[in-house]
Parts: C-alpha cells; sequence; structure tokens
C-alpha cells in the first residue's frame, strides 16, 4: 500500500502573530511568512501550519473566531493569503490551516443570533442551559482558563457553556446542521488549495447530553473524548478530509492511547494523527500546572515510549512535539538555556525527532529560543495567564510567586517574536511589537544560526533530511532501553537488518552508558549519523557521556 504523503513529512508552526512583522503595526503578517520561505527552505521542512488567520477579536489570539471565511485584517487579506499558498506549493511546502470548531468568539454571527432569542434558529449552534434550582450554573463545570464553564446571559435568562474564556462559545454538534456548517467552511479552505487542518480540542466536541454535575473534578470526563466524537470525525472525514489527500492532526486534551489509536487507525477513516500532551505535564505538581517542579525523568521516558510502543501496536500514528505556541521554550525547561544551551536544544531535538511519528518544530525552536523571563505582570499578554495571574493572587499567593510561576508556566513563554537578527527588535518589526522580544536576541537569532555551521539550526536540518533518508525512522519498532535510568534516555529503532540507536544525556554532568547484554551488536557496523559533539565515541559497549550528549547510531 502507497504510504500517505505526510508519513515522512516534518512540520513547523508559525504563529504569525510573533513571525515577521512588514507593516510596522507590531503584529507579524502573511506577507512576512512569504518573504521567510527562502529560510524555510533551507531548513527543509515540507509543511507549514499556521494557527488561526481569520477575522477574530483576538482574545485568544485568533482561536476566537468571528468569521471562517475572513482573514483577520492585521494579518494582510485573502489575496495575500492566495499569494502564500502559491508560493509555498512553490517550494514543495505544503500549508495546513488551524481549524478551530468546538467553539466561535461570542462575536461570532451565529452566536449573536443565537444569544438574540430562545428561538431563534442559530440557538441550537450553541450549548444553553437553563440555571440549577438554586439559581446557579447548571453544573461545576470549570472553564480551563480557570472559573466556571457556564456564563449567565441576562437577556434569555440561560446560560451557555464555554470550555475556554467567556468570549469562546461552544458549539453543539449535536446540531446536523452546525455540522454541516463546519463541513462547507472546510471544503471552502480546500477548495482554495490547503493541505490539511489541525483540528482545535476537536476531542472536546461531543458533550454528554446529561450534562452531569461532576462531584469529583472540573467536568472533563463528561467531554473528552465524548460519546459520538469518533461517530462525528468518521462523518467529517466522509463529508470532507476524504475527497483531498488531506493531512488531519487532532489536537486532543486529556486523551487516552485507546481513543488515539481509534482516531488515527487508517481503517477507522477519521483523522491522520493526533497530538496528546501527556509527557508535557510531568512537570506539573499534583496535576495542577500553576505550579513550580522539577521534572519527573522517569516519567517522561515511560509516557513518551508507552505512546510510541501502544500507537504503533494499535496501527496509529503520533505527531511528535515538545513545542507549541501554548508550551513553554524546550530547552528553557527540560535543557539548559546557559551553560549547555546549544548541547542541550539538539540533544531534545534528536530524542523526539527520531521517534516514530510526524515531527512538529514550532518556531524559533530551530534557533534554540529560550523563555523570555518577564519581571512583570505587564509583560504579559496570554489570557489564560493573566486569568492564573488573578486567580493565584485570590489565592493568597505573593506578586513575587506568582511571577516567578508564569516565567515558567506561561504559555507567552513561547509567543514573544521570532528572533531573525541582533538590530532593534530582533528584526522582528519597525514598530513596537505586541509583546516584549526576549533580551537575548543579540546573542539567539536566526542570523547567528544561519552563520555558524555548528547552530542547533542545522542540527534540525539534519534530522529532518535523516528522516527522509532513512525509512527506519519512519517505520522501524520502538525499544527504551535502560528505562529505569536516572540521566539517559536510550531507544532503539528495530528494522529488519538494520537499527538506529538513540542515545540521549538529559543532564548537565557527565554518566555512563552501558550496552545492556541483550542486545546484541557483534553483526552490525556501526556509524554515527548524528551527535553534538564534534569527536563523539562508537564505542557503544560502554560510553562516557559529557552533559546533554546525544548520539544516533546506525548499525547495519
Ligand atoms: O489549546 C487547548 C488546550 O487545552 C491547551 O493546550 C491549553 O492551552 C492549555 O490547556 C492551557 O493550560 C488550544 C489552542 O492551542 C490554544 O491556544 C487555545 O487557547 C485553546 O485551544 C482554545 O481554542
Amino acid at each position: 500500500m502507497k504510504q500517505p504523503w505526510w508519513k515522512k513529512a516534518t512540520v513547523y508552526q508559525i504563529y504569525p502573530k510573533s513571525f515577521y512583522d512588514t507593516t510596522g503595526n507590531g503584529e507579524g503578517d502573511l506577507q512576512g511568512i512569504i518573504q521567510k520561505l527562502d529560510y524555510l527552505s533551507e531548513l527543509g521542512i515540507d509543511v507549514l501550519w499556521l494557527t488561526p488567520i481569520y477575522e477574530s477579536p483576538q482574545n485568544d489570539n485568533g482561536y476566537d473566531i468571528s468569521d471562517y471565511y475572513q482573514i483577520y485584517k492585521p494579518y494582510g487579506t485573502m489575496e495575500d493569503f492566495q499569494l502564500l499558498l502559491q508560493e509555498a506549493h512553490k517550494r514543495d511546502i505544503k500549508l495546513i490551516m488551524d481549524i478551530v470548531v468546538n467553539h466561535t468568539s461570542t462575536e461570532h454571527p451565529w452566536f449573536k443570533q443565537a444569544r438574540a432569542s430562545k428561538d431563534n434558529r442559530y440557538r441550537d449552534f450553541y450549548i444553553w442551559k437553563d440555571p440549577s434550582p438554586d439559581g446557579t450554573a447548571p453544573n461545576n463545570w470549570k472553564s480551563k482558563f480557570g472559573g466556571s464553564a457556564w456564563e449567565f446571559d441576562e437577556l434569555t435568562g440561560q446560560y451557555y457553556l464555554h470550555l475556554f474564556d467567556v468570549t469562546q462559545a461552544d458549539l453543539n454538534w449535536e446540531n446536523d446542521q452546525l455540522r454541516h456548517e463546519v463541513y462547507k467552511m472546510m471544503h471552502y479552505w480546500f477548495e482554495k488549495g490547503v493541505d490539511g487542518f489541525r483540528l482545535d480540542v476537536i476531542n472536546l466536541a461531543s458533550k454528554d447530553q446529561r450534562f452531569p454535575n461532576d462531584p469529583t473534578g472540573d467536568g472533563r470526563k463528561f467531554y473528552t473524548d465524548g460519546p459520538r466524537i469518533h461517530e462525528f470525525l468518521q462523518e467529517a472525514n466522509q463529508e470532507v478530509f476524504a475527497k483531498y489527500e488531506a493531512m488531519t492532526v487532532g489536537e486532543m486534551s486529556s486523551t487516552s492511547i485507546e481513543d488515539c489509536i481509534l482516531y488515527t487507525n487508517p481503517e477507522r477513516h477519521e483523522l491522520s494523527m493526533t497530538f496528546n500532551f501527556h509527557h508535557l505535564k510531568v512537570d506539573y505538581d499534583q496535576g495542577d500546572k500553576w505550579t513550580l517542579a522539577d521534572f519527573d525523568f522517569i516519567k517522561l521516558k515511560e509516557i513518551l515510549s508507552t505512546w510510541q510502543t501502544e500507537m504503533h501496536r494499535g496501527g496509529g500514528w503520533n505527531a511528535l512535539f515538545w513545542c507549541n505556541h501554548d508550551q513553554p521554550r524546550i530547552v528553557s525547561r527540560f535543557g539548559d538555556d546557559k551553560k549547555y544551551w546549544k548541547q542541550s536544544a539538539k540533544m531534545l531535538a534528536t530524542t523526539i525527532h527520531m521517534m516514530q511519528g510526524t515531527p512538529y518544530i514550532y518556531q524559533g525552536e530551530e534557533i534554540g529560543m529560550t523563555n523570555p523571563g518577564f519581571q512583570q505582570i505587564e509583560d504579559y499578554r496570554d489570557v489564560e495567564s493573566l486569568n492564573a495571574y488573578e486567580i493565584m493572587k485570590e489565592k493568597g499567593y505573593s506578586e513575587e510567586r506568582i511571577l516567578a510561576i508564569l516565567q515558567e508556566k506561561s504559555r507567552d513563554n513561547s509567543r514573544t517574536p521570532v528572533q531573525w537578527n541582533n538590530k532593534a527588535n530582533a528584526g522582528f518589526t519597525s514598530g513596537t511589537p505586541w509583546i516584549n522580544v526576549a533580551s537575548n536576541y543579540k546573542e539567539i537569532n536566526v542570523e547567528n544560526a544561519l552563520n555558524d555551521k555548528d547552530s542547533i539550526f542545522y542540527h534540525y536540518q539534519k534530522l529532518i533530511q535523516l528522516r527522509r533518508n532513512y525509512d527506519i525512522i519512519t517505520d522501524g519498532d520502538y525499544q527504551l532501553i535502560l528505562g529505569d535510568h536516572p540521566e539517559i534516555f536510550a531507544y532503539a529503532r528495530n528494522g529488519k537488518n538494520e537499527k538506529l540507536m538513540i542515545i540521549n544525556n538529559f543532564y548537565d554532568k557527565e554518566t555512563c552508558f552501558e550496552l545492556p547484554k541483550e542486545i546484541d551488536i557483534e553483526e552490525y557496523d556501526i556509524q554515527i549519523l548524528l551527535s553534538n559533539y564534534p569527536d563523539s565515541s562508537k564505542h557503544m559497549k560502554r560510553l562516557q557521556l559529557r552533559p546533554y550528549e546525544s548520539i544516533i547510531f546506525h548499525l547495519k
């Protein structure tokens, strides 16, 4: 069977607001992306994922859509978009759009209509409920951005559901007409020539219609991977995705492996692949994001390995990633953004890129951008961070403690402008950037990366090439090695007559790797494909690994 094209692809995520500004208004734009396509070509990526560029009041930077058919004006026009698509395709780069259909902005005309009266024909496009008998919200479900998930609307005396911000009202996927409006909109973008979609929190679209109270939780078990979600995705696939050679990646919040196998096994005709976030919760204390904790390295290995093995077994497909616009920068998080900045950024890249799945690089990751370390609340822009700030204040946390938590956890950590060069505003804009540039831009920037043959950029470039040249990266079995080792993340990828061994030191001190006896390497020739030190040893049986040392061996 012919393999779908996206199995050997590497995706690059663009957060347009922070990518490159050509107008001087302080926000990036579509022309800015066009101007940087040659740079992205040089990196070697196959697909661009654009986070939402539609008309939006931007309360959640575009994840609150008020018109699915228009481009957000500060980003440019539909002509700019068409040109971007054309220029990307010219360079053999595909483009996928971010589709947000769990909710719309409350500024969307559907919601404005729905809100107007109980018998409006759009009323049922959203989720409205009467107050509880005691006058409070219909149930205790919580918004992911803090507080209740229900908002009372005076005019009609009912509450509407919002799993995110109060300006992001959840759509009612039980309504056939709504679903068909969604499919119609998806066709519109495919007809324009896009190559697929990233579907925002799509596994939250089907709610338990009893809307029960959740005495021991926040409600998520009643809408995560909900009762009809697989049916809805099969319908979307049949109505839309199957008609194009589309790549679809579902963003799955708090999902399970069992469900992700169902979402992505090709026989099910749902999606191409899924994002899950379990490996990025290993630095949460008691499951709470707004805490400071070291990351649990053993757990990290366990989670990533289980997803590797189980998805493979079940015929599913993983999206591989460390970074996106919701996550702090990985080099600041599981690496060392000071002394071993370069080594640790490369090590982290190798660890994730040699797994089975489709890897994603988030803008700036390829040059080792770090968290900005903002010092005051005024520097933050993100609705989630600003809400969390208020909630922590109410809990009585000191200003100092809150700022320390935000410095590690805020989504704004990844949203600072791409650092292009060492000039004003890192060359991102000639105006005032919508969010401050990280102060290390004089050292960490694209220009420096391109001028340094040993840069993180060229390491990513090589990883992308390796994936293209070695089928075993796409097809091989995954095997965790020395799972209990407190410093080393090692795994093998096993093919028919060959093997890859990926050996990574996750810490800033030397450690020793000893090859377990049961792994027989005698019959193979050993070659190093990539390492982050110039002189790594080929003596795989016993390796003295330097801080953050990372080596890919090919055995044939
Ligand atoms: O994120 C969904 C999501 O649940 C998270 O990754 C979220 O940022 C996290 O739970 C907060 O702690 C998606 C988008 O990626 C995000 O930017 C949007 O804000 C969100 O959906 C709502 O559309």
